[in-house]
């Protein structure tokens, strides 16, 4: 295929859509074509390579009432690049779809070349976006103004199928995937890094395995739907029949409320906060179980991290999640918003190490086998250059 210009929109934030957009660009430069990335800061997880370059987009607000402009200041930067690019990759509806459609008008109207939009869905901005009848309207105007769309899971295609009014067959599933040598199993590692009892000070019993603490993992970015209060109500029931210890990664609205219910359930010597880190594989691959107890998720980016570090995966039967975690094989999925299913569950594993170890392999092979770079990053090529 002939180099592309290609122009992403995204997130510059360690969530999963930022990731995968920042993963997307990356690899599609080391395939020789040429990436701006535009967005309002650094991307944490950008590794520096000669094809890629980044616009920084004004992020500031002004206006009556100090209206928030980085749309407009988004669509702006777009149409200025338009006769450089090919194409605008948008990942996340709203404002990112939104800005490079009005870039696509801004530049038609000024005669000059006119870059095709490529709009990739994420999650929220459909299953909340699009169920608001106010804003309905604006992303079915995206839908129709991007040459192609796509979402990571098939049941995302299917909720942007039947909200948006649209062919089922118009939206492509392209999974997220994993840097699967990045994210490994822990003897990958060397053998000080990732040392998990650091994190737990006043936990003793760690050199003996039969009674050793054992640790659960969660990545979030401590949003409401995250709930992650019901994961630390799990850690709670847990402890009575098996000493277990939570890290939790990540930062958001919720993250304070978390810390108070950790302090008034005595959990604080048990619980670590890591906060938002870009690197912390060595770490989690020493876990021993990651849980995302989630209300809605349309795929879990997080959750796949972990399998590809051979960590099993305890989450809710929600969403996309199915499609990510093999109930069973790789993981358990238990009913949303049920912390005593969730404890259950993760005992379950816990209390039987030799079925823990089984899926601990299986994880790891089936993140390999069906979440591997190469195959989405040929299908995202070929949409951008459709
Ligand atoms: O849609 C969101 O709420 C935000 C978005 C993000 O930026 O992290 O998360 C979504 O996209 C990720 C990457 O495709 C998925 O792994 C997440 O499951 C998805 N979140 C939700 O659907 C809640």
């Amino acid at each position: 295929m002939n180099s592309l210009r290609i122009g992403i929109a995204c997130f510059p934030t360690l969530g999963g859509s930022g990731i995968v957009a920042t993963e997307v660009g990356a690899r599609l430069a080391a395939r020789g074509h040429r990436v701006r990335f535009f967005v309002p800061s650094e991307l944490p997880r950008l590794p520096l390579h000669t094809h890629v370059t980044i616009d920084r987009v004004p992020s500031g607000t002004s206006g009556p009432g100090g209206a928030g402009n980085y749309p407009i200041a988004l669509a702006a930067a777009l149409a200025s690049a338009a006769a450089e690019l090919d194409v605008i990759h948008a990942h996340y509806a709203v404002p990112h779809a939104v800005s490079a459609v009005l870039a696509r008008a801004i530049a038609t109207r000024e005669g000059v070349r006119v870059p095709r939009v490529v709009t990739t869905f994420h999650g929220t901005d459909i299953t909340s976006l699009a169920q608001d009848p106010t804003l309905r309207g604006v992303l079915r105007s995206v839908a129709s103004e991007s040459s192609a769309l796509s979402v990571p899971s098939a049941w995302l295609r299917d909720r942007a199928a039947a909200l948006l009014e649209l062919d089922p067959a118009a939206i492509e599933v392209v999974p997220n995937f994993v840097d699967h040598n990045a994210f490994a199993p822990h003897d990958a590692f060397a053998p000080h890094d990732g040392d998990l009892r650091a994190l737990f000070p006043r936990l003793s019993g760690w050199d003996d395995p039969t009674r050793r603490p054992r640790v659960l993992w969660h990545s979030s970015s401590f949003r409401a739907l995250k709930r992650v209060s019901d994961l630390v109500q799990a850690l709670s029931m847990m402890q009575a029949r098996c000493e277990t210890a939570l890290v939790l990664l990540g930062d958001g609205p919720d993250r304070n409320d978390v810390q108070a219910l950790v302090d008034s359930l005595g959990l604080a010597d048990h619980v670590a906060f890591l906060g938002a880190r870009p690197s912390f594989a060595d770490l989690l691959a020493r876990a021993d179980l990651f849980l995302l107890p989630s209300e809605t998720e349309s795929f879990g980016l997080a959750a796949l991290e972990a399998l590809a570090c051979g960590v099993p995966v305890v989450a809710s039967d929600v969403g996309g999640l199915p499609e990510v975690v093999r109930d069973g094989i790789t993981g358990l999925l238990v009913p949303p918003k049920a912390p005593a299913a969730l404890a259950e569950a993760a005992l379950a594993l816990l209390s039987n190490e030799p079925r823990r170890a089984e899926m601990s392999r299986a994880a790891r092979a089936d993140a390999v086998l069906r979440f591997s770079p190469e195959p989405a990053i040929a299908h995202y090529e070929r949409l951008l250059g459709r």
